[in-house]
């Protein structure tokens, strides 16, 4: 964390804003105080990736926080490209506006707009930069940590980015929050552990009443205990063992894998701040 810090703060000075990458799912707690402090008074935009996973109707209150906030802000989902030119787009009018905020008589710039991409790991600023790059210009998995080092890439006479390694904030606000933040593979299932994210999950989903992950699992209520719910994704799944137990460790696997992919139905953790 401290490394990465360093090296973006150093190159602060070459770049003309700086786009905080986080998800939609999770507005709040996928941002990172420490470096979006670091940051100074450069301008920034916080770029809420991933929005195709969200819930539309939580997302909504979202938006209406960060506005009352009056944090310029800008939900996109990695497919579809029209909305990620129009974050660059948003990020260049903030870049004018402060440029013209000492002198207003200033003619608009014809200077490359260069854009430094933060954010936590996996939120998807290498994939963001690829689209508008038309390119595989950077790697891209569906993995904490993927990108080790910082990189440039022109996208255009018009604009080039900085991609940075994903940085994780030094400590979680709340035990929740770490949570959130594996289920959505900000965190290596390492640390908290795939039986502890995939429950996580599936208790989330019953109380949320995710109509998706019912008929997927052909489960039969949302009223069920968390073993049942296992025992019927491992008989759907054929992971049963002898006996009739289920083969936990493959569900786990499962649950965390179909549900990143929005397999079992869109949703949000945490509601704005009131
Ligand atoms: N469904 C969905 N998946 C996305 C979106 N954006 C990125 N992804 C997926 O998220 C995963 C992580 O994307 P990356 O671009 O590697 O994320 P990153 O932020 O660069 O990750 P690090 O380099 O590890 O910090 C990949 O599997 C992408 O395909 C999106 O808007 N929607
Ligand atoms: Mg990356």
């Amino acid at each position: 964390m401290a490394k990465a810090l360093r090296e973006i703060k150093q190159k602060l000075n070459m770049v003309d804003i700086v786009l905080e990458i986080r998800d939609a799912r999770v507005p709040l707690a996928s941002g990172n105080r420490n470096l979006y402090e670091g940051l100074g008074q450069k301008p920034k935009l916080i770029v809420l990736n991933k929005v195709n996973l969200a819930d539309e109707e939580i997302v909504a209150k979202w938006a209406e926080w960060f506005e009352q906030q009056g944090t310029p802000f800008f939900f996109v989902d990695c497919f579809d490209k029209s909305a990620i030119k129009k974050a660059v787009s948003m990020a260049r009018q903030i870049v004018e506006d402060n440029r013209r905020s000492c002198n207003p008589d200033l003619l608009e710039s014809k200077a490359k707009l260069k854009l430094m991409i933060v954010g936590l790991p996996n939120t998807g600023k290498s994939t963001i930069i690829n689209q508008l790059a038309n390119k595989n210009a950077t790697k891209v998995a569906d993995k904490p940590g993927q990108t080790q080092i910082q990189q440039w890439i022109s996208v255009d006479s018009t604009i080039e980015l900085l991609d940075t390694p994903g940085v994780m904030p030094p400590q979680v606000d709340k035990e929740e929050h770490g949570l959130w933040l594996s289920a959505i593979h900000a965190i290596p299932d390492d640390i908290a552990g795939e039986e502890t994210v995939a429950v996580f999950i599936v208790k989330h989903l019953l109380a949320r009443k995710s109509q998706e992950f019912l008929d997927r699992f052909k489960l039969e209520s949302f009223d069920i205990s968390i073993d049942d719910a296992f025992l019927g994704i491992a008989k759907v799944r054929g992971c049963l063992r002898q006996k009739g137990l289920p083969d936990l460790d493959r569900v786990y696997k499962i649950v965390l894998a179909e549900f990143r992919k929005g397999e079992l139905g869109k949703t949000c953790f945490g509601l704005p701040p009131k």
